[in-house]
Order: structure tokens, then C-alpha cells, then sequence
């Protein structure tokens, strides 16, 4: 690409080049696996012939707050844990799992929490990341098929978390990765633009399609909420098959 005669391209078009050089210069590969043709947050019934994926829910605790404003295609409150089949003798991997943040010093608790079948919301339960786009990375010790991912980031207030990126990958780096989930919008975290839609945290999580892909580190990234700069992880749980 030449540019060198610059002088009559409008600036969002320049913009858009830079960006796309940006993003060629980027040795990370990434697969894009989300639900990116419909987007939205809708999930197919998973594997067919499977058994419904069940889990263990946290009580009700959200405190009469409003919903969150000012979000663009803000998906519908979830009411009820979604049936979703996945192949049996499917379990959570990431059960007990050592877990690796972004964030050396979290502010609040300890990355072992988003992995100890706790999911109550409140203090003493969760993870708190500074401000920013932050990650949290579970290793499951081994590659394994996952089909499912749910995800807890904190349910006590009706809060829509932003940019929340989840990839799996066998490199602990990420260098190459597949993402299942992405509702960065505006890509203003970089690491692609997302069709997913934001959504309210409640007490059943939020389920992502892992639709088979084998992998052994789970990755979860978000960078602040509607309620305050802060990221936050209660529970993740990875079902997955044990190879
Ligand atoms: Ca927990
Ligand atoms: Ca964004």
C-alpha cells in the first residue's frame, strides 16, 4: 500500500489505513468463532443428541439499581439460565484451576476465587483489576475439547460490563487464539471488533457457545463497567470433556 500522496484523502479514511496497518503489524492470530453473523448474544441449542448443561446458581441479590444507560444494542436481562445441550459426560475443567491475571496486584481478592465454585456476589468473593482492559487466564492443564464457558463478573448490581473478550488457545501467550466471544463494539480494547452484544450482569451468568474448539487456557478480558472503571470476575466455570 502506497501513502504517499496523502493530501486529498479525508482524514477518516487515512484513520481506517493506519488501523489496518496497525492490525497487519500484529503478529497475534486470531480466529474469530463468536456468534458474529447474527449479532447478537442468541445461543443455538448446542450439541445436538447432548444432555442439558446444568450449574449451580448463585441467590438474587441485585440491589434496586437502575438499569445502566447510554449503551448502544444492550442485549434483553436474562430471566432464566439458557437449555443448552453439550455432549455427556461434559464437566467443569477449570474446577480448582490455577488462574493468571493481567493485573499482578489486584485490588481486591485473589485470581483462585473465579475458580472455586463460589459464586456468591459481595465482598470476600470477588476478583477487582484495575482500570483498563485487564485479563483474567485459566489453565486447564490440558487441551480439551470445551463447549460451553459461563461467566460471572459480579451480579449485585445491575451492571453491563465493557469489552468482554473471551478466547481460548493452547499458547499461554495468545499469540494464536480463538475468540467465542467479543462485544468490543468499537474495538476500542484492539483486539478486534465484536458483534456481541452488551449485556446486564445477573445471577446466571452469561453463557458463551465454546462450540467444541479444543484448547487448554481460557482467557476473559473486559475493561470496566457501567458502573464504575473497575473489572471484576466471580466465577468462571469451562465445560469441557477430559481428554
Ligand atoms: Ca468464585
Ligand atoms: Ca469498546
Amino acid at each position: 500500500m502506497k501513502l504517499t500522496n496523502t493530501s486529498n484523502i479525508p482524514a477518516l479514511v487515512l484513520s481506517a489505513a493506519t488501523a489496518l496497518i496497525l492490525g497487519a503489524c500484529n503478529d497475534k492470530e486470531t480466529t474469530d468463532a463468536s456468534s458474529s453473523a447474527s449479532g447478537s448474544n442468541a445461543l443455538g441449542i448446542g450439541t445436538a443428541g447432548g444432555v442439558e448443561l446444568k450449574t449451580e446458581l448463585p441467590k438474587e441479590v441485585i440491589e434496586g439499581s437502575p438499569k445502566p444507560k447510554g449503551i448502544k444494542n444492550l442485549a434483553p436481562e436474562t430471566k432464566k439460565f439458557p437449555k443448552f445441550l453439550v455432549p455427556e459426560g461434559t464437566v467443569n475443567l477449570a474446577q480448582g484451576k490455577k488462574v493468571s491475571a493481567s493485573d499482578d496486584y489486584p485490588i481486591l481478592g485473589e485470581p483462585e476465587l473465579i475458580t472455586d465454585g463460589e459464586k456468591e456476589t459481595g465482598e470476600g468473593y470477588f476478583l477487582e483489576l484495575i482500570e483498563g482492559t485487564q485479563w483474567v487466564q485459566i489453565d486447564l492443564e490440558k487441551s480439551c475439547p470445551i463447549y460451553a464457558i459461563v461467566m460471572w463478573h459480579f451480579h449485585g448490581q445491575k451492571r453491563a460490563y465493557h469489552d468482554i473478550i473471551v478466547q481460548v488457545s493452547d499458547d499461554p501467550e495468545f499469540k494464536e487464539s480463538v475468540t467465542l466471544f467479543n462485544n468490543d463494539y468499537d474495538n476500542s480494547s484492539k483486539l478486534g471488533k465484536g458483534n456481541n452484544q452488551p449485556y446486564i450482569e445477573s445471577r446466571f451468568g452469561q453463557l458463551v457457545d465454546a462450540k467444541g474448539t479444543q484448547a487448554r487456557y481460557v482467557r476473559l478480558y473486559s475493561n470496566g463497567n457501567s458502573a464504575n472503571e473497575m473489572n471484576h470476575y466471580i466465577e468462571v466455570e469451562v465445560f469441557g470433556k477430559p481428554e
